[in-house]
């Protein structure tokens, strides 16, 4: 097939050299200077909205087409998830649905699981094969056996068949192996979440901490932005990492912390904050509740103490504690994204937040804002049954303060056990490759074997496609119709969906899929809507737009009736049990936590092993874009980080090849060696998504090495089931 782009034109749409962010508005501009415009023009330009799905951060945009041909995506200047400004990987949609390696019509499993041997059905025959399936699930074990796996926007639809089918358990890899310790924490120190887009007011920001986040290799578009305004601004950024990240070289201070030790560092600040009375004492003693025990329990945390610990010199610690109380409350301790480290996320990022509470940032200019979001009806729908029982059954006594079910709850739930009454007997998967996104692959597979149904939806022969019993070829995001975006942020906005194209293949929306399964179930009544169409356009009038606007504008603003901030003096009223910010959280306590963040040490690299790090590559999402055919020429495999000295004494060089083997003597693929002193001796680090082993996916196949593979352990948060994943070691095997 041939592609509609060579690499030298897709980098200069993409933008490369702005530390991953697209450049946008000007070049529609040259698109009318240059095709002229008007009836005039012997060329064809069309444009039509979508919001990006090569991650799931839905930026919204426009897909432009050259007389007919795919030309170029670009950032809606309207919309708050990136300012116009696509990343790397939105300007590379194209790349997804070129991609000939696309799923491309239904497949029925014909041999034993794993093994791969499909055959490609007609949709009423796989609709056939699923419905029965799960007659007979919810007939011999309650349809509460079946569950649901989503990541990404098609999934809201699956949400409903599922929910019409009578069963609520549905869970995402993004929260049990993301960010589910984050929402908890805040919601425990200050009852509301941080969320997607973040409620981060970076733009105003006077000093931004980050503790681990690597914005700019993390590239969501609107964090980039906004921290690359602080940057430019002059804050202050502090960035506490044992790799010097991107974020590191654009800080004033770099914290070469020893992984795994963060929390006796956030106690060190809180206690030079607090003993040096640095914090806003006007805030805390009109909002917050529990400042004497804080004291009390952070006394003896002096930076001396976390120097030991942490490897940070305490005066450093003092200067940057003084340094963030300096510009409170435009101070932003943020709060992280994928914040699953060492099973003690939940305090750790709670320390954090209390410290954000010290600094009296939250709902403060330049801390975090009160988000709004529209609020729009649903499509008029019966109610669903009431499920008689739910994943938390299987756990009895534990995760109760996890909000969401837990992926990794599910997958260990279906594994039949003699203490539990009923084990998951079906499992839909829509847009989460879990062999890549749950840690101890071997524990998938089992759960997996003890599955009477495997339905995965996707785009392309991911790996847990290779395991499925039906496979449905789900039509790129370009192709399709989706539900509205409603995501919060400081403006109230709907985006827009639409297809650029008509499907390739036989591959089919979202909706589509899920609206005539339920039809096959006898579930029609909770899909009632005539086509998508229909229901957007209803959805969309009663926000006061339609489908025909929205088609024009992609992104609609609504008026905001809220201040952005608290005002001066405001009485508040915070949505946890106290009413107040909870420095001293008594739910905690009565849980058997410690209602104050306290440090435990973490178990050390055995001797000639080093901590296993990973992060993001600012070219790829995940595993989901290794295979496209626009990335991969960028970033065609990871590499593995090691230091100057480390790779001396192993006698490594600069770009050969290892394999990596951890605690229990599993073995990568080969990787790259990259020789730097950007990073600590104790450890290594490596981009996650590589390291495929699907044939089926010719580009990214065998290319680099997959942290998943290598993360064999895994420590769980007792709090809310979120799973640790830098428990793991390993050492080189050239
Ligand atoms: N080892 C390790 N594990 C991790 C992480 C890590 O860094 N290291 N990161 C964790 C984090 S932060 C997260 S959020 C999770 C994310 O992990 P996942 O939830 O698995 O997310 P992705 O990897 O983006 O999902 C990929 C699947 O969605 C498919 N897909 C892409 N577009 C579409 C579409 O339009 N429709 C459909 N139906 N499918 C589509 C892709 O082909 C792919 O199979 O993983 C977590 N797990
Ligand atoms: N380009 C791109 N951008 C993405 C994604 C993507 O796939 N590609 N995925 C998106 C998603 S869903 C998420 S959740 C985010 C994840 O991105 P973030 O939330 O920003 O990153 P983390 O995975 O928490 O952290 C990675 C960093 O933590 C450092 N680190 C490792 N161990 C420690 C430690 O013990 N202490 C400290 N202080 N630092 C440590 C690593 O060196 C690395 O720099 O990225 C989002 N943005
Ligand atoms: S951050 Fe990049 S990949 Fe993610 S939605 Fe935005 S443009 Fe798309
Ligand atoms: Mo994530």
């Amino acid at each position: 097939m041939k592609r509609d782009f060579t690499r030298r034109e897709f980098i200069k749409i993409s933008g490369m050299g702005l530390g991953g962010l697209a450049a946008s508005g000007s070049l529609l501009k040259f698109a009318s200077d240059v095709l002229g415009s008007g009836n005039a023009s012997p060329h064809k330009v069309l444009r039509t909205p979508t919001y990006c799905e090569m991650c799931t951060f839905k930026c919204a945009g426009w897909a432009y087409r050259l007389d007919g041909k795919p030309w170029k995506i670009i950032g809606n200047e309207n919309d708050q998830h990136c300012y116009g400004h696509l990343c790397t990987k939105g300007s590379a949609g194209f790349g997804a649905y070129d991609d000939p390696d696309r799923l491309k019509t239904p497949l029925i499993r014909m041999q034993e699981r794993g093994k791969q041997v499909f055959k490609e059905v007609s949709w009423d025959e796989a609709f056939n094969y699923i419905a029965s399936k799960l007659k007979k699930i919810a007939k011999e074990h309650g349809p509460e056996c079946v569950a649901l796996l989503t990541h990404g926007t098609g999934g809201s639809f699956f949400k409903t068949f599922l929910q019409g089918y009578g069963s609520d358990n549905i869970a995402a890899p993004s929260y049990a192996n993301c960010r589910g310790p984050r929402e908890e924490a805040y919601l425990l120190t200050f009852g509301d979440a941080i969320s997607t887009p973040e409620r981060t007011d970076m733009r105003n920001s006077k000093c931004i901490v980050l503790i681990g986040s690597h914005i700019g290799e993390n590239t969501h578009s609107s964090q980039v932005y906004e921290f690359g305004q602080a940057v430019q601004r002059g804050a202050t950024i502090i960035t506490v990492d044992p790799r010097f990240s991107v974020a590191a070289s654009k800080s004033k201070y770099w914290l070469p912390i020893k992984p795994g030790t963060d929390v006796a560092l956030l106690l060190a600040w809180i206690n030079v904050i607090v003993e040096e009375e640095l914090y806003d004492k006007e805030y805390i003693k009109r909002y917050a509740i529990g400042f004497d025990e804080l004291r009390k329990a952070v006394k003896d945390d002096t930076p001396e103490w976390a120097y030991s610990i942490t490897t940070i010199k305490p005066e450093i610690i003092r200067e940057t504690a003084r340094e963030m109380a300096r510009y409170l409350p435009a101070t932003l301790i943020h709060p992280g994204r994928h914040v699953v480290w060492y099973g003690d996320d939940t305090q750790r990022v709670r320390a954090g937040a209390v410290l954000n509470a010290l600094l009296g940032s939250w709902g403060r200019k330049g801390g975090f804002f009160m988000p709004v979001e529209p609020d729009i009806p649903e499509y008029p729908r019966p109610q669903f049954p009431k499920p008689k029982r739910s994943w938390r059954d299987a756990f009895p006594g534990k995760y109760e303060l996890a909000n969401l079910a837990l992926s990794s709850g599910i997958c260990e739930a279906t594994i039949p056990s003699v203490s539990r009454d009923c084990n998951f007997k079906g499992w839909i998967v829509y847009g989460t490759n879990l062999l890549h996104a749950l840690p101890d692959r071997k524990k998938t597979i089992e759960a997996i074997q003890n599955l009477e149904l495997l339905v995965v939806v996707d785009i392309l022969p991911s790996e847990i496609s290779g395991w499925a019993d039906v496979v449905l070829p789900e039509c790129t995001y370009l192709e399709r119709y989706d539900d509205l975006r409603t995501e919060w942020g400081r403006e109230s906005q709907i985006a827009l969906r639409m297809p650029a194209f008509k499907p390739k293949y036989n591959t089919k929306p979202a909706w589509w899929i899920a609206k005539q399964l339920a039809n096959k179930m006898g579930l029609g009544q909770y899909f009632s809507w005539k086509n998508i169409e229909e229901y957007l356009d209803y959805r969309l009038k009663k926000a006061g737009s339609s489908l025909r606007e929205m088609q024009e504008i992609g992104v609609k603003v609504l008026k905001r009736e809220t201040p952005l901030y608290l005002a001066k003096g405001e009485e508040v009223k915070f949505d946890t049990p106290s009413g107040k910010i909870e420095l001293y959280s008594q739910t905690l306590k009565d849980y058997g936590f410690d209602p104050v963040p306290r440090y435990a040490p973490h178990e050390e690299p055995p001797k000639g092993y080093y901590r296993l790090l990973y992060g993001r590559s600012p070219s790829h999402s995940f595993g989901r874009t290794t295979n496209n055919p626009l990335l991969t020429q960028m970033d065609p495999e990871n590499e593995i980080w090691i230091n100057t000295d480390v790779s001396k004494e192993w006698g490594l060089k600069d770009g050969q090849y290892l394999r990596l083997e951890n605690q229990d003597g599993v073995v990568s693929n080969r990787v790259k060696v990259k020789v730097t002193e950007r990073i600590r001796t104790d450890c290594v680090y490596m981009v996650h998504g590589f390291g495929h082993d699907q044939k089926k996916m010719k580009r990214s196949y065998m290319k680099g090495a997959s942290d998943t593979g290598l993360i064999t352990r895994t420590k769980v948060d007792p709090i809310m089931g979120g799973v640790g994943m830098r428990a793991n070691f390993v050492t080189f095997s050239v």
